[in-house]
């Protein structure tokens, strides 16, 4: 022990340091800035390590508490090299000079702030980057640029839907559409899904996801256009993209989890009324600016009754949850995952569910409640 002596004291001495100094990295500030990092990745179209930030801002906002030295992430798995670099910086220096680097590239910037408009994609903003436009001003100046009715509107209701929805709006939006589908079908059954589900806890959104179906098979057929009617007739549609069903049963669940999934949905810009807001949660009113209502985007998914199970678990989300499960899926099971379906590869055959606990169930795993796919 004596020889050990002095290097302990000096491990103890640099602890102490660091504690006294109050260098904690806070897991919410890592993953934010992991996140960025990811997004970087995906602008530069660097798949590999996109994912990679991904996975490792998951596994540290899986942990109990705040990371305190490099100690405690060293036995973690998903960390890569580029990960722990910035964390050790962070550690070190109180803050990243790599993610300094990223948030001050100009490039970044506007690739990052034209994909804030609803609509906009990597691709359509890369291309307004290379001709040179680095505003949204920019764009809305340039003559030759056609936007397309999505980004139109993406670009007209900009200001409130950048802004986060509350969960008090979220559910505000639950009573109208409910309200609405079941004027419509009084047996319709609607489900939250999304980061307002998932998230327990979590207190804001980028928009408000839902999930219709109907009890009898078929009958939900026709069931989402009339619901849009409804909305439109009650004035507060503002914008509506609709894209009818190509579910295809006899093609199997995909592999990459990417593809959009073939159920009928709409993309929607809805118009809430303060007045349809509960007292005490409330819109989030910004002073000097109160004209009694905001535009908020929301998701409407209508599936058959017999996918209801599958598309619910897919839309609940995390994202990298649903990856993980799917490839737990393929590589443990030898089973195939989407939001349309589950596979058995050996059995070949389609494995029926008619709600998540059963699809747990063919997995052979416990039940995962939705706050716990917070990944
Ligand atoms: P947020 O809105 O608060 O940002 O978080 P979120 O609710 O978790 O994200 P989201 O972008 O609204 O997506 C909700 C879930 O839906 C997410 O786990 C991914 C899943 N999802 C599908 N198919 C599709 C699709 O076609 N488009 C989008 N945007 N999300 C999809 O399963
Ligand atoms: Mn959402
Ligand atoms: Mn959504």
């Amino acid at each position: 022990v004596g020889g050990h002596f002095p290097a302990i004291c000096v491990c103890l001495h640099v602890c102490t340091c660091v504690c006294a100094i109050e260098i904690i990295l806070e897991n919410n500030l890592n993953t934010d800035v992991l996140e960025e990092l990811a997004e970087n990745s995906e602008f530069n179209e660097s798949k590999g390590p996109c994912l990679a930030f991904r996975r490792a801002a998951s596994v540290l906002k899986s942990l109990p508490s705040a990371v305190h030295c490099l100690g405690a992430i060293q036995g973690l798995p998903c960390l890569g090299e580029h990960t722990k670099a910035v964390m050790e910086e962070i550690l070190i220096f109180g803050r990243s000079f790599k993610v300094e680097e990223v948030q001050s590239d100009e490039r970044y910037q506007a690739l990052k702030l034209f994909t804030s408009v609803f609509g906009v994609g990597p691709k359509t903003a890369e291309k307004w980057y290379r001709r040179g436009l680095r505003s949204l001003k920019e764009i809305l100046a340039e003559p030759n640029i056609q936007l397309n009715r999505m980004q139109r509107a993406g670009f007209l209701y900009y200001r409130d839907i950048s802004k986060a929805v509350s969960k008090a709006e979220a559910k505000a939006l639950r009573s109208i559409i409910e309200e609405t589908a079941h004027w419509i079908a009084p047996d319709s059954i609607l489900a939250l899904t999304g980061g307002f589900r998932s998230h327990r806890g979590k207190e804001y959104g980028h928009d408000v996801d839902f999930l219709l179906t109907m009890p009898e098979m078929g009958k939900e057929e026709g069931l989402l256009l009339r619901v849009i009617d409804r909305l439109r007739d009650q004035g507060i549609l503002l914008y509506c993209e609709h894209q009818g069903s190509t579910v295809d049963m006899s093609k199997l669940p995909s592999r990459r989890f990417e593809a959009m999934d073939h159920f009928e949905k709409c993309f929607l810009i809805l118009r809430l009324e303060e007045g349809q807001m509960e007292r005490d949660g409330g819109l989030q009113k910004d002073p000097g600016e109160s004209r009694g209502w905001r535009a908020v985007r929301v998701d409407l998914v209508a599936t058959p009754v017999d996918r209801y199970a599958f598309a619910l678990l897919g839309w609940t989300g995390s994202r990298q949850f649903e990856r993980d499960l799917r490839r737990f899926a393929r590589k443990e099971r030898g089973m195939c995952l989407d939001n349309h379906a589950l596979y058995d590869k050996t059995k070949k055959l389609f494995l029926p569910a008619t709600s998540e606990e059963d699809i747990f169930a063919h997995l052979g795993l416990e039940y995962v409640e939705p706050w716990q796919r917070n990944a």
